[in-house]
């Protein structure tokens, strides 16, 4: 059986919530953060058959689910992956999602569970994984993007984060001539962390979808849809196909962002006309509600980690883990470290706060000791470990994130920003200076870890 949604679900059921009650799509978004696992609703009033997925992504133990792997090996799993050469995807012709095909008048944007995930999202939204090809048969871009239904089949689409999905639509507009369009939600949530990492000037060379392969250890399957020249994932729940006209836009957002804030705020997207909508029986709507301690960090954190670790080993640095902690609204990058020398970290810490993705405002360096994905620790740390004279230094005036609401807009274009960066060294003193690095020895219960607590409960 090919790799696809429905799999991934029942191999995982262990560690899904289900949620049989039905539910009201305006409270979605309110249950879906308190579920803090992976959470299915299986019933949404008003909206028959269809049913919501979400958190798939919410933290290492459910990452190692979808990577096939355990919580340790998350990050080298997925570096290994990144670094393989594209996967040819295989062509076949029947695809699940073509057990309802919905076109004309039938295809209803309206009929799908869409919900607003922040209180001031002035409508619904759908977050979906779009397809665009460069005119005459170019390149394919696959990443993620919000649509906003307007009408029935009209939806804008926020194209601002995508510098392909960009690019792509302005070569069309420059022709003067309609984008064919697809939008794909609900394939194995390995499809996800590549429509979520835009490979730097990948476009000349493969698309995002020919290294999902090398996550899934199989071909991706492809078909083509019923009203566009475009192939998909043959493998999905829905199939949203339609059109993009040149010069059309309509105001779109606000909408949170991953830093829990309505910025950029509402600007004018392009708007896709719906010419059909595919769905599997009883679908599976996936999506990212993206508020706190959602997917939304998480997932678009995961392939620049893999990308930092790879990096900061290949220069020789003993680095155990890269975490963007979700509480820090993907603005906090936390490199788990054992130093081997003074200066050592700081030049880690610089290389983190220097990468292109310009999320990382706040690098904190820990060492191997400490749970990364623990903040009761990493406080911990920062308290004992972080004499603030020395360890901790501030860079002003760096490139930074238009979505952190401490930036200042510069010219040049609306993604352009400057913010101050800092790093703090919470390290313990470097292997090369055992004794001072015996004094931050940790104290620790005897025998921690050979005792559970619960198994001596009645
Ligand atoms: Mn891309």
């Amino acid at each position: 059986m090919p790799k696809d949604l429905r799999c991934f679900v029942e191999d995982n059921a262990d560690t899904i919530l289900r949620v049989p009650g039905t539910v009201a799509r305006e409270h979605l978004s309110a249950l879906i953060v308190q579920a803090a696992r992976p959470v299915m609703f299986e019933a949404v009033a008003g909206f028959p058959g269809w049913r919501v997925l979400d958190l798939l992504f919410v933290d290492r133990h459910a990452q190692a689910r979808v990577l096939d792997t355990v919580p340790d090996k998350v990050l080298p799993s997925l570096a290994a992956a990144l670094d393989r050469p594209p996967a040819p995807t295989r062509p076949v012709d029947v695809a699940p999602h073509g057990q309802n095909v919905l076109t004309g008048d039938e295809a209803d944007l309206f009929a799908l569970p869409c919900f607003r995930h922040g209180e001031k999202d002035p409508a619904p939204a759908l977050i979906a994984m779009n397809v665009c090809r460069e005119p005459d048969a170019g390149a394919v871009n696959f990443s993620f993007t919000r649509m906003t239904p307007i009408g029935p089949r009209r939806a804008t689409y926020l194209i601002g984060s995508s510098p392909h999905q960009r690019a792509i639509l302005a070569a069309w507009e420059e022709r003067g001539e309609a984008m064919p369009m697809a939008c794909v939600v609900g394939t194995h949530p390995a499809y996800e962390i590549m429509a979520s990492y835009s490979v730097p000037n990948h476009l000349a060379e493969f698309s995002e979808l020919e290294m999902v392969g090398n996550l899934i250890g199989e071909a991706v399957e492809t078909v083509p849809c019923r009203t566009v020249p475009l192939d998909v994932p043959a493998h999905a729940e829905v199939v949203i196909e339609g059109w993009v006209r040149p010069g059309v836009r309509h105001d779109d957002g606000p909408g949170p962002s991953q830093a829990l804030y309505y910025l950029p705020g509402a600007s004018p997207q392009p708007v896709i006309e719906v010419s059909a909508i595919t769905h599997r029986d009883r679908p599976i709507l996936r999506q990212h509600n993206t508020l706190m301690f959602s997917d939304h960090q998480p997932l678009i954190s995961l392939p620049h980690e893999a990308l930092l670790y790879t990096r900061l080993r290949a220069d020789g640095h003993d680095v155990r883990e890269v975490f963007y902690v979700p509480w820090g609204g993907t603005l906090a990058c936390v490199v788990q470290i054992v130093p081997q020398s003074d200066g050592e970290t700081r030049n880690v810490l610089m290389r983190t706060l220097g990468q292109r993705w310009p999320n990382a405002k706040l690098a904190i360096a820990i060492d191997a000791d400490v749970d990364i994905g623990s903040p009761e620790d990493l406080v911990w740390s920062i308290s004992t470990r972080v004499d603030p004279g020395r360890d901790l230094f501030v860079v002003p005036e760096a490139k930074g994130h238009p979505i952190d609401p401490t930036a200042r807009r510069v010219a040049g274009g609306a993604r352009n920003a400057v913010t101050g960066k800092w790093g703090i060294d919470a390290t313990k003193p470097p292997l090369s200076r055992p004794d001072a690095r015996a004094v931050f020895e940790r104290t620790l219960a005897p025998r921690m870890g050979e005792v559970r607590l619960e198994d001596f409960l009645e």
